[in-house]
């Protein structure tokens, strides 16, 4: 089905998020602050709307993908919103969110929340996902349009979600990061060529760890931290050994030690027959 859909914001995000729309045959009317960003896309088939109220009134479904949501909040003050579904897939805390889908709603509009999990590149491919939360309605309602741009998720009612998983997903990331660069130093100092480490030893054992997040996610709903695995003291003696590898290496530990930190504090507290899944109880 063709959907009427205005598009503010036409950063490389925005763009993509556009162009994906106006292929799958949606009527697009774009804005953006710099009016020339719209040419591309107007020469693919978009409207150009002259002012941000008229982008607004073109079309129910309103997508915002802008830098913040300062910049989203100067953007709408004073536009009607009443009637309108606005779902801002700008990155912001749950707070945010919380406060934004207020903010909409007082003003007559139906609030979704988005947290893109993909880069511009990725979006109308496979792997790209987007996450919804906030206004159900609507999320049904615009759910196959939602999903011309990227896989659509919806995760609940809370407004809040979408941005909080979003931001859980980007934590994930970074700790992976943080530990494979910390694993590419040391293997550098001691000149084992990086690439066969990476695709050959590092990426395989990193898949493998990550099979037991969901025994985990088990251990911590059910605030049951035994186990038959590796014990906080074995591990708290690992990482007194890796720390110990990395000053030998000449290597600074700098990302791996806050989490050395968390083990210590666990183990001080007389829990050292507990797995790694407790250490949330630290956090
Ligand atoms: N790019 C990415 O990989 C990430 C992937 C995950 C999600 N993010 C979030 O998407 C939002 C937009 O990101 P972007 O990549 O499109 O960013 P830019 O290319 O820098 O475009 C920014 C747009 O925001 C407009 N803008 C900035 N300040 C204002 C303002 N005060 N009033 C109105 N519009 C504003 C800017 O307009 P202009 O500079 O072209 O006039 C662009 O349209 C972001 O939340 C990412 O975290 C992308």
């Amino acid at each position: 089905m063709s959907e009427n859909i205005s598009v503010l914001g036409l950063g490389l995000m925005g763009t993509a998020l556009a162009a994906s729309l106006i292929e799958a045959g949606h009527h697009v009317t774009v804005w953006n602050r710099t009016p020339a960003k719209a040419d591309p896309l107007v020469a693919k088939g978009a409207t150009r709307a002259d002012t941000l109220a008229q982008a607004v009134e073109a079309s129910p479904l309103v997508i915002v993908c802008l830098l913040d949501y300062a910049s989203v909040l100067e953007t709408l003050e004073g536009v009607p919103l009443a009637g309108r579904v606005v779902a801002n897939l700008t990155t912001g805390r749950p707070a945010e969110a919380r406060e934004m889908a207020a903010w909409v709603g007082e003003r007559g509009g139906d609030y979704l929340d988005g947290g893109i999990m993909a880069v511009p590149q990725m979006i109308a491919n496979p792997g790209a996902l987007i996450l919804y939360s906030g206004s159900r309605p609507a999320f049904e309602r615009y759910e196959e349009a939602f999903g011309v741009m990227a896989a659509a998720r919806y995760t609940g009612d809370d407004p809040g979600m979408a941005p909080l998983l979003d931001l859980a997903m980007l934590t994930g990331m970074y700790g992976q990061m943080a530990g494979s660069l910390e694993a590419l130093a040391l293997v550098r100092s001691a000149k084992f060529p990086l690439t066969e480490f990476t695709t050959e030893l590092l990426i395989p054992w990193i898949n493998a760890m990550a099979a037991m997040l969901p025994r985990w996610a088990e251990e911590i709903e059910a605030g049951d931290y035994r186990t038959e695995v590796s014990n906080l003291e074995i591990n708290r003696a690992g990482m007194e050994n890796l720390v110990r590898a990395f000053e030998e290496q000449g290597v600074r530990p700098d990302l791996l030690l806050p989490m050395k930190t968390v083990i210590d504090r666990r183990v001080a507290r007389g829990l050292a027959h507990e797995g790694l899944s407790g250490l949330v109880e630290e956090l």
